[in-house]
């Protein structure tokens, strides 16, 4: 059995469709990840979806990563601007690494506009809505193929 794509969400997105829907959307976390779901099955992929609101906890999955995902698909969510941990924590993970924010994180206020996990990923999505993890997902297909 071929190892699981990790989806990883961070602080927050266990509200999605509650909060600041204008911004995020009205999606739950559950459609997005039952979307993600059957996106992976047609692509020929596995999704192994997690969503945490703790720091550390997303750094414990990451190094889990290293020897169970093929590739990581994050939205690390406020600790991207902050998280030099998970920049740390992606850095020793050698699969592919996407990263999704649901919204336009270069049309926000300034502090959203630098992530730290930027300098790690292959790619970023950002203002797609919750449609860019499908996007993601898609890409991740591509990478490993390649
Ligand atoms: C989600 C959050 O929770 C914010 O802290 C980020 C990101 C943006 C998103 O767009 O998905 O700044």
């Amino acid at each position: 059995m071929a190892k699981p794509i990790f989806v990883l969400n961070g602080p927050n997105l266990n509200l999605l469709g509650l909060r600041q829907p204008e911004i995020y959307g009205k999606e739950t976390l559950a459609d997005v990840e039952a979307a993600l779901g059957r996106l992976a099955a047609e692509l020929g992929l596995a999704v192994d979806c997690r969503q945490s609101n703790h720091e550390g906890q997303l750094v414990d999955w990451i190094h889990e990563a290293r020897a169970a995902a093929a590739g990581i698909l994050i939205n690390p969510g406020a600790y991207s601007h902050t998280s030099v941990a998970i920049l740390d924590a992606l850095n020793a993970f050698d699969g592919a690494v996407l990263e999704v924010h649901i919204s336009n994180i270069h049309k926000r206020e300034a502090f959203r506009h630098h992530s730290f996990v930027s300098g790690r990923a292959e790619g970023v999505i950002a203002g797609f809505g919750t449609e860019g993890y499908l996007l993601a997902l898609r890409r991740m297909a591509s990478l490993l193929r390649t």
